[in-house]
């Protein structure tokens, strides 16, 4: 069996997907995702330039070794870029995969662990009520844990994942007016006396049952992050997310050392060798890489194994930039994983969406099902991916309010 042909397209309803279309001499074809948002059109070059090359003639059953390929091959291991195009290619792998064995991508993990995953869903605010009603519609449709961003009161300009005006809908993380992004004014001392107070009321409010997420976004230094930490352990978060900025390791031990509240960390990470030592050293609870670009489902099983070592749970990315292909591939793994613990989940589910992407995976009551179809069980609609072109974009860029840039 050989890989015939493989064709990449850019584009989609609201967002820019990369998705990778492996073919097979036998006709069977899978699907796999690359989208690293914001930089979009840079895993597409390198799988055009350089990966669909090497890959035509390969047999697509050695997902392994030519996962082993391409990473060892490139001599310059790692980065954003490399491991999503890598990783598209591993989950449109495994789809034939799945295909050819006529089972369900979990069967072959080692079927299911559970029937139902939790999702969360992103509740946002542009002050506490706004964001209380966001919370209230989400319990309302069953989910059974939220994200909480929220408006901080004085601060210059909306902070991460925050609407500058009530009910503005749209993207709140890509501006596609252009590849220059806007800039966000960030003040850590307000932020410090309003955070606190406001996830106690959203507790108050919600009652126990509910798990509540916070996203710091890497904005606080490590012994501020040690501070609120410990503030919020009366609420009893679901998880801390990025308290500081995922570069300095270090930092997470000095905020462990303050607190119990548990700590989820990794989504910027692309291989086990950058969350390694926090998972062996216990220091964080949630480990957050997605398939996307932690190199596809082979790296990103290596990196949950490990981590159901050391009582550390999956939180999987789940950010709208990954397309229904990738988040196919991590509901699979969510029904898999013995140390599943949460994911990230934005209803992608547009007409326009579901018309590119069709699939029978469910979301019922804040838990996601997948469905029985073999492989990814998503697949692409040729035709309708015509109506779609890449439309530049970016995240915001983060000053302090004298000037100096901060970390987004
Ligand atoms: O592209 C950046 C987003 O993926 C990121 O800002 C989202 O922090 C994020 C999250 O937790 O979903
Ligand atoms: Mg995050």
């Amino acid at each position: 069996m050989k890989i015939s042909d493989a064709k990449v397209f850019v584009g989609g309803p609201g967002k820019n997907y990369v998705t990778l279309k492996i073919m097979t001499d036998q006709g069977v074809y899978g699907l796999g995702d690359a989208t690293l948002n914001n930089r979009e059109t840079l895993p597409a070059a390198y799988l055009q330039d350089y990966l669909i090359p090497n890959l035509i003639g390969m047999d697509p059953r050695n997902s392994e070794d030519i996962w082993q390929f391409f990473y060892r091959g490139a001599y310059f291991r790692r980065g954003p870029i490399s491991m999503a195009a890598f990783g598209a290619i591993d989950m449109a792998l495994w789809d034939i995969k799945g295909k050819l064995a006529n089972m369900p991508l979990y069967q072959l993990f080692g079927g299911k662990s559970r029937d139902g995953a939790m999702v969360y869903a992103h509740s946002t605010g542009v002050d506490l009520p706004d964001l209380m009603d966001s919370v209230e519609s989400y319990v309302e449709q069953g989910y059974k844990a939220v994200r909480v961003q929220c408006g901080i009161p004085g601060m210059p300009t909306a902070s991460y994942a925050v609407p500058e005006e009530k009910n503005a809908g749209g993207d709140y993380i890509t501006d596609f007016s252009g590849i220059r992004p806007k800039t966000e004014i960030w003040d850590t001392d307000r932020y410090m006396r309003f955070m606190p107070g406001a996830l106690a009321e959203i507790r108050d409010r919600f009652g126990p049952d509910l798990k509540i997420l916070h996203d710091v976004h890497h904005r606080l230094l490590p012994r501020e992050a040690a501070e609120l930490a410990k503030a919020v352990e009366p609420v009893g978060l679901y998880w801390l997310e990025d308290p500081t900025p995922a570069e300095d390791q270090d930092a997470i031990r000095l905020i462990r050392q303050h607190s119990t509240t548990p700590l989820a960390i990794g989504e910027v990470f692309n291989s086990i060798w950058e969350c390694n030592k926090l998972i062996e050293n216990e220091l964080i609870d949630f480990i957050r890489i997605a398939v996307t670009y932690a190199g596809g489902i082979t790296h990103a099983k290596r990196v949950v194994d490990l981590a159901g070592q050391h009582h550390v749970r999956t939180g999987f990315h789940g950010a709208p930039s990954h397309s229904p292909i990738s988040m196919a591939a991590q509901h699979h793994l969510n029904a898999w994983a013995p140390n599943f613990g949460i994911q990230e989940y934005l209803v992608l589910g547009t007409p326009e969406c579901d018309a590119l992407f069709p699939s029978e995976h469910k979301m019922r009551d804040g838990l996601f099902y997948v469905s029985e179809a073999p492989g990814l069980g998503v697949d692409f609609d040729e035709t309708e991916a015509k109506r779609y072109e890449y439309k530049p974009g970016s995240h915001p860029v983060v000053r302090l309010e004298d000037g100096t840039l901060w970390n987004y």
